[in-house]
């Protein structure tokens, strides 16, 4: 047995006697009320929902496990000098810190697993090139369900207790997938279907961005960081709690997924990352080229405002400060493409949005998410797709959703069915 799996076995039972005990104990303490405003306006802080992976502070931002952002880049087994994604999904699974032995297991583990299978090519073959590379994304997922183990044990009558391990392998197997999934489509959509086999020496990331057609090693490094940060962000965003929702029918871990995707793939979620490239080439276009200058950046964006759309990878739904997701990438970019145009715009918007933000006195948080970088570093080594650019957020998303619906799986959550009222009711209880 893998080293990943036998430390998770050794998780199960305190983590069950710990939740059991709780519940028992404490089960009708209040946690947390809901207000008619948050009723109506997307439940926001209503603490309904319990996820082990990692917690969101809005001033501090992401922990996983515990640790922030700088710990994690720290801590985590490299190869270079950025931590190794196969480090992250070890430490969300299992909270604790990998070694580097534990990583290359890993490594070698999704390397096995990967095959895929053909029919998923002529699946993604089938669909016209143009559609949008989410959309491909969550078909082949899908498409991937049919060697689902959760959905054939469930079929034999598994105990519920055992799900999780069904849970577990097909975590493993789509983890060791989705990268070749997912270069696949960049190649078919952008690159003539000229596809790139695997590098077998390479890591998971570093072989992500090989077979995308990046050998470049800062391109690589920059795919380990960008796997890493995207991974988790707590359960309410909408493609975790999405994950969590549909994993709580007992559909299985790619059916749970692809919906999760479908979530991410919206432009107040992850869609934003390509959202904020189109915004800034759109602003280069119509200025015929060149560095926008700080006024014309900041009357670009009165005009998004003032024709009722959201200036891209600014503001969040938690956080209340910059998103230490943005920080870490403005530290790769001051490091490895200091003079970067694109950069330098990202920078400049910076300056400029929050106080636009902040002087239209809507937004509770002016300042940037994590796709308010993603795109610039992806475009300076290369990949100007920017319709592709979700993919690689999802490619990462999965570990962290994945390794929640392992937990989800082995606590033994139920079905989630929150009550709804109507407005008839909110009105007769406001007036009792
Ligand atoms: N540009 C313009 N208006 C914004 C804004 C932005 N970047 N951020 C918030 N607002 C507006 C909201 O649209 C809302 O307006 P209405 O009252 O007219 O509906 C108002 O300010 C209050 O919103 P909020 O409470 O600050 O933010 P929400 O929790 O409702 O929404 C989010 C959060 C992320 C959807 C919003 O900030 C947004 O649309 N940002 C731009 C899109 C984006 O970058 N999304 C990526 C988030 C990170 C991720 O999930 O990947």
């Amino acid at each position: 047995m893998s080293r990943l799996k036998e430390k998770f076995i050794s998780k199960i039972e305190p983590m069950r006697d710990r939740v059991k005990k709780l519940t028992t104990d404490f089960g009708d303490r209040v946690i947390s009320e809901c207000t008619v405003k948050q009723a109506y306006g997307g439940m926001r802080s209503v603490k309904s929902i319990v996820t082990e992976t990692s917690a969101l502070d809005p001033n501090e931002g992401i922990r996983f496990r515990g640790m922030t952002i700088p710990e994690v880049r720290e801590r985590l087994p490299k190869i270079k000098e950025e931590p190794l994604p196969e480090g992250i999904f070890y430490l969300l699974l299992t909270g604790d810190v990998p070694t580097k032995a534990d990583v290359d297991e890993i490594t070698a583990e999704w390397r096995k697993r990967g095959e895929l299978p053909a029919y998923i090519k002529k699946t993604l073959d089938a669909m016209p090139i143009d559609t949008h590379p989410m959309s491909q994304f969550i078909i082949g997922i899908t498409a991937l369900q049919n060697e689902s183990l959760f959905a054939s044990k469930y079929r034999e009558g598994i105990n519920k207790k055992q799900l999780w391990e069904p849970a577990y392998e097909d975590t493993m197997n789509l983890l060791a997938k989705l990268p070749k999934v997912a270069a696949y489509i960049y190649r078919r959509s952008y690159k003539n279907g000229q596809h790139i086999n695997e590098n077998k020496d390479l890591d998971w990331g570093g072989n992500f961005a090989h077979m995308l057609g990046f050998n470049n090693e800062q391109f690589q490094e920059l795919m380990r960081l960008y796997l890493v940060l995207h991974c988790d962000h707590e359960g309410g965003n909408a493609s975790a709690h999405t994950c969590h929702l549909v994993g709580s029918t007992l559909s299985d871990p790619y059916l749970s997924l692809a919906g999760g995707m479908a979530a991410l793939a919206g432009p107040l979620h992850g869609l934003a990352n390509q959202e904020v490239l189109r915004w800034i080439m759109d602003v280069q276009e119509k200025l015929g080229g060149g560095i926008p200058t700080k006024e014309q950046l900041a009357k670009f964006c009165e005009d998004t405002l003032a024709s009722g759309q959201v200036i891209p990878g600014y503001g969040h739904a938690v956080l209340r400060k910059t998103d230490p997701r943005y920080v870490a990438q403005r530290e790769f970019a001051l490091k490895h493409l200091p003079n970067d145009p694109i950069f330098k715009v990202v920078s400049t918007l910076y300056d400029v949005v929050p106080d636009i933000l902040l002087k239209a006195g809507k937004a509770a948080n002016p300042w940037p998410n994590v796709d308010a970088h993603s795109g610039c570093l992806l475009v300076h080594y290369g990949m100007h797709e920017y319709d592709y650019y979700t993919v690689l957020f999802g490619v990462s998303r999965a570990m962290g959703v994945l390794a929640s619906l392992i937990w989800d799986r082995a606590l033994g959550l139920p079905l989630e069915r929150p009550k709804t009222v109507t407005t008839e009711w909110v009105e007769k209880f406001v007036r009792s």
